[in-house]
C-alpha cells in the first residue's frame, strides 16, 4: 500500500483544496492529512481560522480522498510522521516548493501546481465586498 501525506489548514474548505487532495490521493493507495490545530495555526502559522480544528478535520473526513486527518502541531513534526505512518510521498501545493526538500532521504517529495484562481483570502475579500 502506497501512503500519501499532506498538510494544511483547509479553512473555508474550496475547489483548489479539494482538486490538491484528489491529486495526492491519485499518488498513492492511502491519504493522511496532517491539519494544522487551531493553537499551530495561531501560534505558528498566525492564520486566522473560521472553521475550528474539529468542524475542519470533520469536513475532510467527509472528502473520499482523505483516509485519515490527524493534527498538525508544530513545523518539526514531518519526518517523525513520515516514519511512524510510514509514508511514501510528501505531497503539497507548490507555493511550497523546495521548502521541504530536507524530506527527500525519509519519503517522495511532490509539489504539485496550486489552483490558481481561488483561495481562502479571495473568498472572505469577495464575501466581505472585496473590501
Ligand atoms: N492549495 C491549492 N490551491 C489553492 C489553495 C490551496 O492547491 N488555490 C493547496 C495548498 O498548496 C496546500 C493545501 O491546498 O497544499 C492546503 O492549503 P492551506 O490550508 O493554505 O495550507 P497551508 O496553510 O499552506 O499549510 O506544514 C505545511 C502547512 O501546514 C501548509
Amino acid at each position: 500500500m502506497k501512503r500519501v501525506i499532506t498538510y494544511g489548514t483547509f479553512d473555508l474548505l474550496h475547489y483548489g483544496h479539494i482538486q490538491l487532495l484528489k491529486r495526492a490521493r491519485e499518488r498513492g493507495d492511502y491519504l493522511i492529512v496532517a491539519l494544522s490545530t487551531d493553537a499551530f495555526n495561531r501560534d505558528g502559522k498566525h492564520k486566522d481560522c473560521y472553521f475550528s480544528y474539529e468542524e475542519r478535520k470533520r469536513l475532510l473526513e467527509a472528502i473520499r480522498y482523505v483516509d485519515l486527518v490527524i493534527p498538525e502541531e508544530s513545523w518539526e513534526q514531518k519526518i517523525q510522521d513520515i516514519r511512524e505512518y510510514h509514508v511514501d510521498t510528501f505531497v503539497i501545493g507548490d507555493d511550497w516548493a523546495g521548502r521541504f526538500d530536507f524530506l527527500t532521504p525519509y519519503c517522495e517529495v511532490v509539489y504539485l501546481p496550486r489552483t490558481p484562481e481561488i483561495s481562502t483570502t479571495k473568498v472572505k475579500q469577495d464575501l466581505s465586498g472585496g473590501a
